[in-house]
């Protein structure tokens, strides 16, 4: 974890001036994968891996910006502000600046020192980690009212039209809403909310398959291209229809000659997935771990062959993990091609499971994985350095 003190530090090396530390979290999701941008439902948690951002104000209408972790600085205006090139990471808080004040928010120039410690092209949304501590920064400097739901949706705004890719609104809601030991199951429609409660004597366990993963590579934005012409498709005899969580399982099953066999495996996975997703956050509820496992295993297995977004590595990975004692159940979480695994482990079989899995996955994969265990975290915070508080 990064050490606040020293990022006052190092900024006051840098800038010459004291500044305001804020940090937003990453997540993993527990189930409802790839529906969030089918008006659907999702279950992350927010996780104690961060983007760390200190932040003051600077006099005049430049955004200055340092990237600990790529060692780099960008200056912009905020009166000009332009992509910093393809795949580059000053795109993420430039575009949270621009989809700020386009929505009308004045922002003051500033002075702003990024170190992340998610990590990077692992599916745990060091994207989303960095749009938001930059954008929860930047509205406080500049004093400027805001509800974290808002801050959220313009995050997913930057990325949708400044970066490039389509991502839903899952990762930023989580980082903005997360709440600590809770998963929260979100309606991607209308953005209503509720907190679950994580079983004591469980934990999040995190498989990092060491495939990176590209969110912004063509395959995520083909999915959901082909989740639209499904709608298209569907809306023929169910005009009522507007995204794919306005259809039943039984509604696609009777209409499904009218869809490529392709673009039925699609939609059948965000359908089922949707479905999984309300009954998992019941199972939660009720503490039927047995079920909530069973539900993990059946979104692995329609993304891995309906959804066709999973690999080798987390195929084996999820595999090797649902063998193992004391696992309630494992999956793919987040964009998928690659990244991690999602295992809800007993307290007591943790250590044991870390072990075997880095033995298994290592013989028959010949990748080094990386395994963190994480207590489902609090959403962006303001830190206060000294007490080392967190205040929202
Ligand atoms: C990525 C995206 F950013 C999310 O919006 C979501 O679609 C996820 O992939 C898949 O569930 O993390």
């Amino acid at each position: 974890m990064k050490n606040p003190h020293q990022l006052l530090k190092d900024f006051q090396t840098r800038f010459g001036s004291a500044a305001t530390i804020y940090r937003a979290p990453g997540r993993v999701n527990l189930i409802g994968e790839h529906t969030d941008y089918n008006d659907g439902f999702v279950m992350p948690a927010a996780i104690e891996f961060y983007c760390w951002v200190a932040a003051a104000p600077r006099d005049d209408r430049n955004l200055v910006i340092h990237s600990d972790n790529f060692d780099e600085t960008v200056e912009a205006r905020l009166d000009a502000l332009a992509t910093a090139g393809k795949n580059h990471w000053a795109n993420y808080p430039l575009g949270v600046a621009d989809a700020l004040q386009s929505s009308g928010k004045r922002l003051r120039g500033m002075n702003v020192l990024v170190s992340g410690d998610v990590p990077l092209g692992a599916g745990l949304s060091s994207s989303a980690s960095i749009e938001v501590a930059a954008g929860f920064a930047m509205l406080r400097l500049s004093g400027v009212e805001f509800t974290r739901e808002e801050l959220a949706q313009l995050c997913q705004r930057a990325e949708n039209e400044f970066v490039g890719a389509r991502v839903g609104i899952m990762d930023q809601f989580v980082s903005c809403l997360g709440q600590a030991g809770h998963a929260l199951l979100l309606d991607c429609r209308s953005l209503d909310y509720e907190l679950y409660k994580l079983p004591m004597g469980i934990q999040l366990v995190i498989c990092n398959t060491k495939v990176k993963h590209a969110i912004a590579s063509g395959e995520y934005n083909r999915r959901r291209a082909e989740c639209e012409e499904g709608v298209r498709a569907l809306r023929m005899v169910l005009p009522e229809v507007r995204a794919l969580r306005d259809v039943s399982i039984s509604q696609l099953e009777r209409h499904c000659a009218l869809l490529d066999p392709k673009v039925y495996s699609r939609c059948r996975h965000v359908v089922t997935e949707n479905d999984r997703t309300q009954k998992a956050a019941r199972a939660l509820c009720n503490n039927d771990l047995r079920t909530l496992g069973r539900l993990m295993r059946e979104s692995h297995r329609s993304l891995r062959d309906d959804y066709e977004v999973s690999c080798k590595e987390l195929d084996e990975m999820v595999e090797i993990a649902s063998a193992q004692r004391g696992v309630i159940g494992a999956r793919m979480t987040g964009g998928g091609f690659g990244g991690c695994t999602i295992n809800l482990v007993e307290t007591g079989a943790v250590e044991s499971f870390r072990k075997n899995i880095a033995a298994e996955y290592q013989t028959r994969t010949g990748l080094r994985p990386d395994t963190y265990v994480s207590p489902a975290s609090d959403g962006v915070q303001q830190v206060e350095v000294g007490s080392d508080r967190v205040s929202s």
